[in-house]
């Protein structure tokens, strides 16, 4: 990319939104919060992190003496179990729930911070009796239940990094991670349900462990969540929880670990080369989330319910299903299941049922329910909904405004959060009380955070200017490195501007010094010498009152170096008539101006998305460009690309 020119600034979003003013007057966090950390950000950290409960109170913020390895609050120890469940209950909040599960065949658990309290403690007894010590890595392979939040918090209890891998991953996959992180035990399910259907998992991690690299666990801690019959069963190896953690005390004294003790490991696919083992540890990641999920979702704890519709194997459900909001002491909600089982209005259902307040989803569900009509969530009661979150991609501006009216009741204010499995925490986003809202822009950098965007010398762009995002000061949940690789870790982040951490995202800065997230950089065309990005004409197209979801590509073009190739899931009722594709090139052309006119568009049924709903779009680029389709193996569904491939010989 380094000749290239500058993303061209095409999107033009005039739609503002103010902050309700009842919200704004009884916000968590105020406009002050950033002149403060302006003035002494290291000092505003110290600050965030009393939130936290210490067993030894920090004298030293941060250690960035080695660069890029940093070190936050050093010489601090705390337990992050003990400030997610124990110390609520000393409070004597343990009557407050913690958790409404909701499975997906509808059967529901309540649990309290004393029930938590008492099931971590028994599954950390568990472990211990197992021969977990600290240090040791534990893998968990389980789908959206109450066990997967304990098990978690067990292994943080007794100072073991877990490694959370995604239910739905396959056996190499699980192998491959399982291997990477040298894990000894691994805590799975019989099976999860998922459209209706129980679906086996134990068997993958049985095949997993067949490979070579995975000998040294010594144990398989099985959830019985399906009541499948005939699980394969490994004497030596595998073990119920029911029968090793029911049994055990229901106390545990948390022992207190170094500040810097590694918390978890969360593997990135990336595009290429082997997935990478992002290494959180342990009193910075805690401050972050905790001081992001009160920031950014306003968070009363005594009246709020919170629901991120994440799954928990995704960096978003760590950080904001169990460990922010568990620290902050809030109830929420954990649903198991899809957002169309049984019916597609089973999410609002769920909104109405629990009265939940705040909302923090993914932009590709939006654009899901938008597709599927507005009469959907019309028919339920939304009005206990203050607050909307969206992450996971850039939210098109359309989307944001559906959501705002349909699922907000033009009342709530919507948050786009921008971070990454490496930030830990959010780290760009509006605050729901401060900021005047623009749909499609995460906005500004928290308090205490520095980002900006720079072009190919690394040089800051004005305000109006287009290049890379990167991030100009450490921050507290920050990446620690890539587990056993620190060079990589160097390389990937560090490498490409001198002394600033390179996101890998495009981004734009507006006329007010706003930030635009325009999607990875690696996806970003060329189309006769103007960069464009993905996602501005994916927002134009979304902006068509047809069309639902929109994937842009770039593919090889003898004329023009790239040529736009666009494939669009088309709105509930509306059918492929003729002239369709012409109609929507010419409104992007009228959108975006005639550089950004789509030279093919490609109706299909769905697009190829990886767990957490990002939109794969190198696999539309080996379909664009007739190749073989490169590695499929973290999309939820691979029959996906055989569907769009069918499609393909009527195109254009
Ligand atoms: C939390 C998470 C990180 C990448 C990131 C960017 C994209 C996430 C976004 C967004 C625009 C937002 N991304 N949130 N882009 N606006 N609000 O998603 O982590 O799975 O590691 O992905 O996701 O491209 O670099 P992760």
């Amino acid at each position: 990319m380094n000749e290239s020119p500058s993303l061209a600034n095409l999107l033009k979003e005039e739609r503002r939104f103010t902050p309700p003013a009842e919200l704004a007057a009884r916000a968590n966090v105020t406009a002050t919060a950033y002149e403060q950390a302006e003035n002494d950000r290291l000092g505003f950290w110290a600050t965030q992190a009393r939130r936290l409960t210490w067993g030894t109170e920090p004298t030293e913020t941060l250690d960035w003496s080695n660069p890029p390895f940093a070190k936050w609050f050093a010489d601090g120890k705390l337990n992050v179990a003990y400030n997610c469940v124990d110390r609520h209950v000393e409070a004597g909040l343990g009557d407050r729930v913690a958790i409404h599960f909701e499975g997906e065949p509808g059967d529901t658990r309540t649990i309290t911070y004393a029930d938590l309290q008492r099931e971590v403690s028994q599954a950390a007894n568990a472990l211990t009796e197992l021969g977990v010590t600290a240090g040791d890595r534990v893998a968990i392979y389980l789908p959206m239940i109450p066990e997967t939040i304990v098990a978690m918090l067990a292994c943080a209890r007794i100072g073991a990094p877990h490694s959370v891998v995604f239910g739905g991953f396959s056996a190499d996959a699980l192998a491959t991670r399982i291997e990477d992180a040298d894990a000894r035990v691994v805590i799975t399910a019989d099976g999860g349900f998922r459209k209706g259907n129980p679906s086996a998992l134990k068997p993958a991690v049985d095949e997993a462990l067949t490979r070579p690299g995975t000998e040294r666990v010594r144990h398989v801690l099985v959830v019985r969540r399906t009541g499948q019959p005939d699980v394969e069963w490994h004497e030596e190896r595998d073990l119920w929880w029911h029968e090793v953690v029911d049994r055990q005390p229901e106390q545990h004294t948390p022992q207190d670990f170094d500040a810097e003790h590694p918390l978890f490991i969360l593997y990135t696919s990336g595009t290429t080369g082997k997935p990478k083992g992002i290494l959180h540890t342990t009193a910075g990641y805690l401050t972050q989330v905790a001081y992001t999920h009160h920031a950014v979702f306003d968070l009363k704890p005594e009246s709020d319910v919170f629901w991120c519709t994440a799954d928990v194997g995704w960096v978003t459900g760590h950080s904001y299903i169990v460990y922010g909001p568990l620290a902050n002491g809030a109830t929420e909600v954990l649903y198991e299941g899809t957002p169309d089982s049984p019916h597609k209005g089973r999410w609002w259902e769920i909104v109405e049922k629990y009265g939940v307040t705040l909302l923090y989803t993914a932009p590709t569900a939006i654009r899901a329910c938008m597709k599927w009509g507005d009469e959907i969530p019309a028919k339920f009661d939304l009005t206990s909904l203050r607050i909307l979150g969206s992450v996971g991609e850039p939210i098109n501006p359309e989307a944001w405004v559906w959501y705002r009216h349909h699922i907000g009741g033009d009342r709530t204010p919507v948050v786009d959060t921008w971070w990454q499995t490496e930030t830990g925490g959010i780290m760009i986003s509006p605050l729901p009380g401060v900021t005047n809202a623009k749909p499609g822009s995460a906005q500004v950098p928290l308090p205490g955070i520095s980002a900006t965007v720079v072009d190919d010398e690394g040089q800051a762009v004005p305000d109006g200017g287009g290049g890379y995002l990167v991030l100009t000061d450490p921050w507290p949940a920050m990446l620690r490195t890539i587990w056993g690789d620190d060079e990589r870790f160097r390389s990937t982040y560090w490498s490409r501007f001198e002394g600033s951490y390179f996101a890998g995202d495009g981004a734009k800065k507006d006329e007010d010094g706003d930030v635009w997230l325009l999607g990875r950089v690696d996806d970003v065309m060329l189309v006769s010498g103007h960069n464009i990005s993905t996602t501005e004409v994916e927002s134009a197209l979304v902006a068509h009152p047809k069309v639902a979801e929109a994937a842009v590509v770039g593919a090889t073009d003898p004329e023009t170096t790239q040529a736009i190739c666009a494939f669009v899931i088309l709105r509930g009722a509306v059918t492929e008539a003729e002239g369709l594709t012409e109609e929507l090139r010419t409104h992007v052309a009228k959108q975006l101006g005639p550089i950004a006119k789509p030279k093919r568009i490609l109706p299909v049924a769905e697009l190829p998305k990886t767990r957490s709903g990002k939109i794969m779009r190198r696999l539309l680029r080996d379909v664009a460009e007739n190749r073989a389709l490169g590695d499929v193996s973290t999309l939820t569904d691979t029959s996906v690309m055989d569907l769009i491939q069918a499609k393909l010989p009527g195109a254009d």
